[in-house]
């Protein structure tokens, strides 16, 4: 059997993906990595968009494998922005050494499996193969941008802006009349920093979505200093939690307590901010009566801050219990709807007929445009796989493997794909969780797996196809508890025209799905193969 180049190939060099490789690095195997980008970040090399920033907190949203790296790096603000949380990625890079081994500017296109060597062969669209022992992907839940079909896209003649694809240089949209397509997090995100540059801002609104202010502020000298001193328990808090952040919902039902102390509760954490409202109370998105209670107080603040009331009605959200979407956060968002500039064209009531040289016809009028920004999200947790032309052991393709959903064991391994892992997406907590722990957990996993085949000279590790069957089976069941299939929702994989419908990460909580995790590895990774 021949020896393949290199024991782990990792693709993608956001978060994920930079320490996959150090791990796999410090561990002694031989390492690469490809990167589509022309430096590491992944999402937050892309997603430049005027407003970017992160829902998590800063504090949170690190690495915490390395004492050093936490106790050096400052967060500036409550909330980093994408400049900042890309140079923290740099510097990560940078301090660990990990560009040497990345190949940057390159995609991945195809991978085959080669049954008689148990190696992976991997060709990028730069035209460089690699041969790897074990193929990781390190890909990103939101990294496969969605295009939807729009009529007449071709004939607008002004220019188009994907907030997932922002120019590195900036875009001058001062005095400019913009449309904005889709009020996702990146639409809500973008849409007051739009505003103050714009002579007139349109945003398209298919479905109206909860946003809570982030409630950012910068983190003073005083914050540092505190940060420091709690961040041992501040860590361990997240890693005991069920989403990898330090969050408390409140100790009472919502139901139990009188309407003036709940009011209180949900005021409390209104002010504190972020996406973290959506857990306000415990049951919240399994209660449909605590979810009531939460979405009313949400509608009475939309109606307080919008003044034209039509306008407020129709950016109530109406189709989806609250949070069972990602809850957006931003600042001012429904503030931008007072401002004289700026009109809410409400979807559902006047469809959009066609896009025409300058500007977009609806059912009702015509709305002239200079630019036009589609923040319309991503074919997501799935597509940066499918997109590749993936073929594992015995010809088992991707597409076929997951022709009726995603199906994993663990959210890391796919049967008919041996060596071949997949990090942060579906199966596991990924989106539901901090994206930052959730990876370190599962890549400090698959050292140990990886380890293990070496120590006992085993070439091949493939999930067993009932294994996957059944840990796909738990995670349709434990969403299945829950209120988020309600939502036509990316999670659900709603948002994308053919794509087969099913709740995609494992809602069943960070810290017990690490123990399961544990659990498989301690019984000799049941559900594996190995040869
Ligand atoms: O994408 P989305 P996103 N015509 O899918 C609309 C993370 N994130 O990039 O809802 C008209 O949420 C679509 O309408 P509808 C975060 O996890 C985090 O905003 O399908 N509209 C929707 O309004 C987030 O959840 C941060 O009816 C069309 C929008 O486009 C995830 O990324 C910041 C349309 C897409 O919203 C995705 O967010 C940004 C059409 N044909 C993103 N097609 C933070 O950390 C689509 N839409 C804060």
């Amino acid at each position: 059997m021949s020896t393949p180049r290199l024991d782990v190939l990792v693709v993608g060099a956001g978060f994920s993906g930079l320490y996959a490789l150090y791990k796999a690095r410090e561990a002694g195997f031989r390492v690469a990595g490809v990167e589509a980008a022309p430096t590491v970040g992944g999402t937050w090399y892309w997603n430049r968009y005027p407003g970017a920033r992160c829902d998590v907190e800063s504090l949170d949203y690190s690495y915490s494998f390395d004492e050093a790296l936490q106790r050096e790096w400052r967060w500036s603000e409550r909330y980093a922005t994408q400049p900042e949380i890309l140079a923290y990625a740099e510097h990560v890079a940078d301090r660990f050494d990990l560009r040497g081994h990345l190949e940057f500017s390159s995609r991945v296109v195809s991978a085959r499996f080669r049954d008689d060597t148990a190696t992976w062969t991997v060709s990028t669209d730069t035209g460089r193969q690699y041969s790897t022992r074990f193929l990781v992907f390190a890909t990103g839940s939101l990294s496969a941008p969605h295009q939807p079909g729009l009529p007449g896209f071709d004939d607008f003649a002004g220019e188009v802006l994907f907030t997932a694809r922002w120019p590195e240089q900036g875009a001058d949209l001062t005095g400019k009349r913009v449309g904005v397509i889709g009020t996702g997090s990146s639409g809500i995100q973008s849409v007051p920093i739009i505003a103050e540059q714009a002579a007139s801002v349109t945003v398209f609104q298919r479905s109206a979505n909860y946003s809570v202010p982030a409630g950012n502020r910068p983190l003073t000298d005083a914050d540092q200093v505190r940060a420091q001193r709690d961040y041992p328990q501040r860590r361990r808090k997240s890693w005991a939690s069920t989403a990898g952040s330090p969050h408390d919902a409140h100790p009472d039902s919502a139901l139990e307590l009188d309407e003036d102390t709940r009011r209180e509760v949900f005021e409390a954490r209104w002010q504190q901010g972020g996406v973290l409202f959506g857990k306000t109370f415990p049951q919240q998105t399994i209660d449909e009566r605590v979810n009531r209670l939460a979405r009313d107080f949400a509608e009475a603040k939309i109606r307080t801050i919008v003044r034209d009331p039509r306008t407020a009605d129709d950016l109530v959200p109406s189709d989806h219990p609250i949070g069972t979407k990602r809850i957006c956060t931003d600042s001012g968002y429904f503030e931008t709807f007072n401002l004289p500039h700026v009109t809410l064209v409400n979807l559902r009531r006047e469809p959009i007929t066609t896009l025409t040289g300058d500007g977009i016809r609806t059912s009702d009028a015509h709305y002239e445009l200079d630019t036009l920004v589609l923040a319309t999200g991503f074919d997501a947790m799935t597509g940066a796989l499918t997109r590749i032309d993936l073929e594992g052991a015995r010809g088992n393709h991707i597409s076929t493997v997951w022709g009726n959903g995603p199906s994993t064991y663990l959210g890391m391994g796919i049967p008919g794909l041996p060596n071949l892992f997949s990090l942060t997406g579906p199966g596991s907590p990924s989106v539901l969780a901090n994206m930052i722990l959730a990876a370190e957990q599962q890549v400090n996993w698959l050292i140990d797996l990886l380890l293990h085949c070496a120590e006992s000279g085993f070439t091949q590790v493939e999930s067993r196809r009932d294994a996957a069957e059944a840990w796909t089976r738990h995670v349709d069941e434990v969403a299945g508890a829950t209120l988020f299939p309600k939502a036509a929702s990316w999670y659900m994989g709603a948002n994308i025209a053919g794509k087969p419908q099913g709740f995609m990460p494992y809602i069943g909580g960070f810290a017990a799905y690490g123990q399961l995790c544990d659990a498989v590895r301690d019984a000799d990774y049941r559900g594996f193969v190995f040869t």
